[in-house]
């Protein structure tokens, strides 16, 4: 069995920044991966055209040996790209020589001796005083139950379990299921070359422009002047982005002419503008959010040729407030539906009935298909944990625990599992911040928070039952007072069937980091220390 002080779950940007920082503070630690490359969701996943929807330069680490050297060639990189990033970054921060690729955990055990377990898919086993699982909010991908599924005699595969040698789309009659971020990046990619393509959506994406573009090497470097400055203005207020404002004021605090403005300009300027960077209280207020759909309705609307496609995918009432579901970014996305090959089928007024052996069938027509994309989303935020056998104190499971719905203190920590600390995970600000300005501020305070148990010699760390409830009961107020808690989305555990309906990502990212800052402050504010 090998002993560490740290052992760390899972090689995205969480889990690679505390190898280097704790490495860097005289821990030993050992970083443990299930899949044969670094860069967690980037590894898995490798459909046509998985691309990041957070522009350069936010959606890179602030370390100066990080970004010196490297060179982007687009402003929201594409999967391939951004793997060869973390490749980089391996070489530039030396972090393989801890790192053991290929080794699923399959269980994390809390024992007698205060010390964490870790079995892997071959029986090898860890030790360590501290567990930090770095799992990602969609490490577990979800096929739902469709009658007849196996059966289909053609390709079927989820987006996230993509095979790595690809899947022609050319020539063949192509169904999508889904049109969440991965479903809209599918179906550009798909559109174009299949013959026949088929896009079963349930409930539309409100989905912005990406205003995508090349980056000169030129421009980026001059640009690189400013990094230093830019990411310490990521960690500050507004926002966790380096260049996303949003206003000090509703919208109804401007005129209708300087309304448009604003929404017009974050239009023009692409990403998650239109999404966080406009006024106050888009997705507080129920009038403000609708100025803000109408604005989107008539943008996309004015590129979709069918009056009956349009209202299918911006419907003139608004399907769930805007932004309550994420929105995903898009490059032509609405175009592709004003293509003769491509089709889209409302499971709202006819749901898919069964898959069958040549393709799928709802309740008014049968789509005979050769490929079949899956992109269903993920059990998103705890789907990753409750994957693996957790075990805390009285050999407690953490999947029986979430049974009924999660409780944590600040989204790190479980009441019942001491020495484990969770980095992007359920009731954090995961989703509502940029990954690695969360990996970098979390992983800071993690960090801190070990040297000061090592300089007092402390061996345990743990937060109570009252913690748990009072941080669940401080996020269902936040449901309530915006507009998130009104929508079934993966942010409410909504995507899954059965799963406990509750926030579990911090809709403010500002606030959940300075609620981080004043535990610190206060000695570790509802944690106990043995
Ligand atoms: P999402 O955003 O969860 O999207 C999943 C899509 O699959 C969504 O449109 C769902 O419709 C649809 N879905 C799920 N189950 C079904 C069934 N049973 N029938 C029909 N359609 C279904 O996952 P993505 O992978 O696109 O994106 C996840 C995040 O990863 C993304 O936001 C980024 O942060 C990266 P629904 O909306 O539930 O009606």
């Amino acid at each position: 069995m090998e002993k560490f002080d740290v052992v760390i779950v899972g090689a995205g940007f969480s889990g690679l920044y505390l190898l280097y920082r704790l490495r860097n503070e005289g821990f030993s630690v050992r970083l443990l991966e299930a899949q044969s490359g670094l860069g967690g969701v980037w590894q898995a996943n490798r459909y046509p055209g998985a691309r990041v929807d957070s522009h350069v330069p936010n959606y890179e680490y602030s370390m100066e040996a990080c970004w010196r050297d490297w060179v982007w060639t687009e402003r929201f990189p594409g999967r391939d790209e951004l793997v060869r990033y973390f490749e980089h970054v391996d070489q530039a921060l030396d972090l393989s020589r801890d790192i053991d690729l290929n080794t699923r955990i399959e269980a994390c055990h809390f024992g007698g001796d205060s010390r964490w377990t870790i079995t892997s898919h071959t029986g090898h086993r860890f030790t360590c005083s501290v567990l930090l699982m770095c799992t990602g909010f969609g490490s577990k991908p979800y096929t739902p139950e469709l009658p007849g599924l196996a059966s289909f005699a053609g390709t079927c595969h989820h987006t996230a379990l993509w095979p790595a040698d690809g899947v022609d789309f050319t020539g063949r009659r192509v169904g999508i299921i889904g049109t969440g971020a991965s479903g809209v990046q599918v179906v550009q990619e798909a559109a174009p070359e299949a013959e026949r393509l088929v896009i079963f959506q349930r409930t539309p994406v409100t989905a912005l422009p990406m205003q995508q573009r090349q980056l000169a090497r030129a421009a980026q470097a001059a640009a690189k002047a400013g990094y230093p400055e830019m990411f310490v203005r990521r960690n500050a207020p507004p926002g966790n982005f380096c260049d996303i404002v949003r206003l000090d004021a509703g919208v109804f605090d401007v005129t209708e002419e300087e309304r448009e403005t604003v929404f017009e300009t974050a239009w023009q300027k692409g990403g998650f503008h239109f999404w966080v960077g406009t006024f106050s209280d888009v997705l507080i207020d129920e009038a403000a959010n609708r100025a803000a759909y109408d604005f989107w309705r008539d943008k996309t609307r004015a590129r979709i040729d069918d009056p009956a496609v349009a209202d299918l995918l911006a419907p003139i009432e608004p399907p769930y407030p805007f932004g309550t579901k994420r929105p995903s970014l898009e490059q032509d996305y609405y175009d592709c539906f004003n293509r003769p090959n491509v089709e889209l089928v409302d499971l709202r007024s006819t749901p898919i009935e069964t898959i069958e052996p040549s393709g799928v069938r709802t309740r008014d027509a049968a789509f005979e298909l050769d490929v079949l994309v899956l992109a269903t989303g993920f059990d998103a935020n705890t789907g990753g944990l409750t994957a693996i056998d957790i075990r805390g104190r009285d050999n407690s499971s953490l999947t029986e625990t979430w049974s009924n719905g999660v409780d944590t203190h600040l989204g790190m920590a479980v009441p019942g599992f001491p020495n484990m600390l969770m980095l992007y995970g359920p009731q954090s600000a995961t989703a509502f911040c940029n990954g690695p300005t969360c990996a970098e501020f979390q992983g800071d305070w993690v960090a801190r928070l070990l040297k000061r148990m090592r300089t007092r010699g402390h061996s345990l760390v743990e937060t109570t039952a009252e913690m748990g409830e009072a941080w669940t009961a401080h996020l269902a107020e936040l449901a309530d007072s915006t507009l998130f808690g009104r929508t079934d989305s993966w942010y409410m555990g909504a995507n899954i069937p059965g799963k406990h309906r509750q926030l579990l990502n911090y809709p403010n990212s500002d606030a959940y980091r300075e609620q981080l800052g004043s535990c610190e402050a206060l000695g570790y504010e509802g944690f106990v220390f043995g």
